[in-house]
């Protein structure tokens, strides 16, 4: 009886531990509106990122993982206020400073650009092979106003632009 006791509460613990899961509620910069949220998860074809959100301006939108684990605004370069800006940056721990887009080897925080429906509506699953739950956590995720070339010109940072939504990473 004790031994089965034993194997009951290393299954528990064992799927605990493997369960690793990161989520996201996202907010518009703008009025703090809940949009809705992300769920990160380890998979063997890598991150599974599953998206649900809504209310955002339809159209193609810049998405990214960004380097820390705040959405506040903050000044810019030239003492402007910027929504979201102490985010940092594209998450890029092996220091490329190149925006390459999801299949590229530059930030590892290029992801997709999103597509938002007509009524506002963004519903999507995709795995994106180099980054893990780990890498993830305790950072944070960008929506951008405009789309997504997944390259530096003639936009640095493929010219996404304003932080419109983003949520941090737990
Ligand atoms: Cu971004
Ligand atoms: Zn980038």
């Amino acid at each position: 009886m004790k031994k089965i006791l034993l194997i009951l509460f290393l299954l528990i613990v064992g799927c605990y531990l493997l369960d690793d899961n990161a989520k996201s509620t996202v907010f518009l910069t703008q009025d703090g509106t809940k949009v809705g949220n992300i769920v990160f998860k380890d998979t063997a074809q890598g991150l599974m990122v599953r998206v649900h959100l809504k209310n955002l301006p339809k159209g193609e939108h810049g998405f990214h993982i960004h380097e820390n684990p705040s959405c506040e605004a903050a000044a810019d370069e030239k003492g402007v206020m910027q929504p979201a800006l102490k985010a940092g940056g594209h998450y890029d721990p092996d220091k490329t400073k190149q925006h390459l887009g999801p299949e590229g080897s530059g930030h590892k925080g290029d992801l997709p650009l999103l597509m938002v429906s007509e009524n506002g509506d963004v519903q999507i699953e995709f795995y994106t092979p180099r980054l893990t739950v780990k890498e993830v956590r305790d950072r944070s995720i960008v929506v951008h106003e405009k789309g997504d070339n997944y390259e530096d010109t003639p936009m640095p940072l493929g010219g996404g632009g304003k932080r419109i939504a983003c949520g941090v990473i737990k």
